[in-house]
């Protein structure tokens, strides 16, 4: 079990420990900073935001821009001045911004200057922004500020220091709240457990700091293990393998998409350096898995984890991996597979997944607390088989199972099939409205560049895999599949397609 004082500022935390001249985070271009650095603009941040702009413990700040250290150092000040960090996604638009900062109460932001335009449209009665990485001279890093260290504020282990919010693949936004000692727990579960990272570890991925997937992975795993991490404000494919190659990338974070979107134009990069690929965010197909091994002989780490429960809860790693399994729940969390009035299932059976740990889910002023949090579990809305040996295999979100004829049908398994197909990037499978079956299984394929769009062929290749009843009944293709922007497949828009 976790212990942590009762008096805890993960910041402070987080920013102790390594020398100063050890690097900290960097850059694609340009030197990076040194952990002495980090401290020291750490530290200024932290005065601007109190003396200068009157921020007190408890107070919520948005923190809104690409992936910069930049950003990181604002994340880190906030929280070290017992303020509330409430992050958000470049992408979000203005009228999504303005709904979290009404339900989290905002009333200051901190926002890299190119991101300030949507910010401003939002118009937030009674939100200041204050832009940086500009040369304006309202810019925070113009304000004055002493040269001094910043003492920590004296927060409690369970005072809120972030609320991240979700809306999950549709829906309104819900505030996910967490505290000094969650942000803790993430590093000394998955990360300690699962990744054992080293000092000399340069972390890198594509997920932003607005997700608490990228947070954790290139914020708070690095600086809890005394290592680096590149921060790319570009981190597509075509990014990400070059800057791997020259920074030495040693551990990457991204999503299940990027890994395939990297195998189509792997030839010629140098991965070498890696030595941990994470994947999660979405399910990883056990072809996705292969594929990835066979190109580059690393086994990937997958996992599951939720804004809710901050990062990931069920994964393994090394000779521990079964590849198309999740994994096993790290250790420090349990997980089960439960029926709707939560009563374990047995082995073999599909249910919902439960799980509990250092981190539970605590929505900001919302009645949706009481449908996640059931008897002191947490119900991640997925649907889940614990294989004998304790290993939990993903099979739909709970909401996405496709009952066509009578028959139960995981949407992802028929997707792992069509991704077995040498031309398939992409696919996604939902149940549409059928006169005959009730649902028909529909499949929205992605070609890789220059394929030759053969639903015919495609068809006859996945009934060669799969039993009839779950062969797609017709297969769409498109150039992108709909999702999300932390990367998230919008299934409910390929269920309406056609309907517009
Ligand atoms: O949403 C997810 O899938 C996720 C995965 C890993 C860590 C954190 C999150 C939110």
């Amino acid at each position: 079990e976790l212990r942590y004082p009762e008096r805890l500022n993960c910041a402070a935390d987080l920013l102790h420990g390594p020398p100063d001249d050890r690097p900290a985070f960097r850059v694609p271009h340009g030197p990076a900073w040194t952990y002495g650095e980090l401290r020291a603009r750490v530290d200024r941040l932290a005065h601007v935001l109190t003396a200068g702009l009157g921020v007190v413990p408890g107070n919520r700040v948005l923190l809104r821009g690409p992936t910069t250290p930049w950003l990181a150092a604002c994340w880190l000040a906030v929280l070290k001045a017992g303020a509330v960090a409430v992050t958000v996604l470049a992408q979000q638009r203005p009228h999504e911004l303005r709904t979290i900062c009404e339900i989290a109460r905002v009333r200051h932001a901190l926002c890299d200057v190119r991101a300030v335009g949507d910010l401003a449209k939002a118009e937030v009665p009674g939100l200041r922004i204050t832009a940086y990485g500009g040369d304006a001279s309202d810019d925070l890093l113009s304000l004055p500020a002493p040269g001094t260290p910043y003492p920590a504020v004296d927060t409690a282990a369970d005072d809120v220091a972030l609320i991240a919010f979700t809306s999950g693949t549709t829906g309104r936004p819900k505030g996910c709240m967490h505290f000094h000692r969650d942000v803790l727990a993430i590093a000394d579960t998955f990360s300690q457990h699962v990744l054992r990272p080293r000092g000399d570890d340069v972390f890198a991925g594509s997920p932003p700091l607005g997700f608490t997937f990228g947070l954790g992975g290139l914020v708070v795993f690095p600086l809890r293990a005394g290592a680096s991490a590149l921060l790319l404000e570009q981190a597509g494919p075509r990014q990400l393998l070059p800057a791997i190659a020259e920074h030495r990338v040693s551990v990457l974070f991204t999503a299940p998409t990027a890994y395939r979107a990297m195998l189509t134009v792997l030839d010629g990069h140098d991965v070498t350096s890696l030595r941990r690929c994470v994947s999660a965010g979405e399910n990883l197909p056990a072809a996705t898995w292969r594929a990835w091994h066979e190109r580059t002989g690393l086994r990937v780490i997958n996992g599951i984890g939720a804004t809710e429960l901050l990062h990931i809860f069920i994964s393994a790693a090394d000779e521990h991996i079964r590849p198309g399994t999740t994994g096993v729940p790290v250790p420090g969390w349990h997980a089960r597979v439960v029926d709707p009035e939560g009563r374990e299932l047995p082995d073999g059976e599909p249910g919902l997944l439960a799980v509990r740990g250092p981190v539970g889910c605590r929505y900001l002023a919302d009645p949706r607390q009481r449908e996640y949090v059931r008897g002191g579990w947490n119900l991640t809305g997925d649907t889940y088989v614990r294989e004998p040996g304790g290993y939990f295999r993903y099979v739909a979100r709970a909401d996405d199972m496709i009952i066509s004829a009578g028959y139960n049908i995981a949407g992802p398994e028929v997707e792992d099939a069509l991704l077995r197909h040498p031309d398939v990037v992409e696919a996604a499978v939902v149940g549409r409205p059928d006169e005959a079956r009730g649902t028909a299984v529909v499949a929205y394929a992605v070609l890789r560049e220059g394929a030759e769009r053969d639903a015919t062929a495609l068809r006859a290749f996945v009934q060669s895999e799969l039993t009839p009843y779950k062969c797609p009944r017709e297969i769409v293709f498109l150039d992108a599949l709909p999702r999300t922007a932390t990367g998230k497949l919008q299934r409910f828009r390929l269920r309406t397609l056609g309907d517009q």
